[in-house]
């Protein structure tokens, strides 16, 4: 019983590991907000939330500039904004470019497409002394799903002044899309399915050694090999998705 549990266990952690190390061959990237609303905003065009979209134009000045985000009232409760990326992304890491009075901040949320969110930050406000312009970067250790909208919520009593937001960064890797297992979270190329295949080879030709050797419990190898199956089934579907999907790497 125990060697079964270890067996379905080591599986699980093999399973585990493929699916991060091919993660790790897609490349991560940076994007800019396209769109932007906000709970409140100071101006139409300067101070409006659509200043935040693009790349930082007002960081790493600190004050009170039109080219940044600013809500309607100074010190008047809780705001929020919300931004959205051409691309969903599994997100990595949020930066946020606070331009004028920062720390006002208290929650970041990301918005998959099916409009679910994502908590993903949550803390208190406070000022920063001296103030001054700072990029606020939030990692994702939570949300595994690719999204391409960041929400942040700010509380403005709490940190005195204009609370000014100049753009928000997007840093994560682009899943390929379709179905099957790699939906939701697993990046496949070329190479990780090779090293996949070689690493399934050498699990089974030890599999039959060990059985061969009767040097373990039958049942242990019983199990093995369904895990081995599931394996070949994942690598299976993960070819075909390459293949039917290998256009969508060219482009980062
Ligand atoms: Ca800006």
């Amino acid at each position: 019983m125990h060697k079964r549990k270890s067996a379905i266990l080591m599986g699980l952690a093999l399973l585990l590991v493929l699916s991060a190390s091919r993660g790790i061959n897609a490349a991560s990237f940076t994007q800019w907000a396209i769109d932007a609303k906000a709970s409140s905003q100071y101006g139409s065009n300067s101070w409006s939330a659509l200043q935040m979209t693009g790349a930082p134009n007002t960081y790493p000045q600190h004050g009170d500039k039109d080219t940044a985000w600013a809500p309607s009232y100074a010190n008047s409760g809780m705001e929020w904004v919300e931004l959205t990326y051409p691309e969903a992304v599994v997100v990595e890491r949020v930066d946020i470019y606070e331009t004028y009075n920062p720390g006002a901040i208290t929650k970041v949320e990301l918005i998959d497409a099916s409009g679910t969110s994502h908590l993903v930050w949550q803390g208190k406000a406070a000022a920063l002394t001296p103030a001054q312009a700072r990029v606020f970067q939030v990692q994702n250790h939570t949300a595994r799903i690719p999204s391409n909208k960041v929400r942040i919520t700010l509380e403005t009593d709490k940190v005195s002044g204009w609370n000014e937001i100049d753009a928000v960064g997007l840093l994560g890797k682009k899943v390929a899309s379709g179905s099957g297992v790699s939906k939701g979270f697993v990046v496949a190329d070329g190479d990780t399915l090779a090293e996949l295949e070689a690493i399934l080879l050498r699990l089974k030709s030890a599999i039959e050694r060990a059985r061969t050797s009767r040097a373990a419990d039958p049942n242990f190898l019983a199990d093995l090999d369904q895990i081995l199956d599931i394996f070949y089934s994942i690598s299976d579907d993960l070819q075909k998705e390459l293949e039917s999907s290998g256009s969508q790497w060219g482009a980062y």
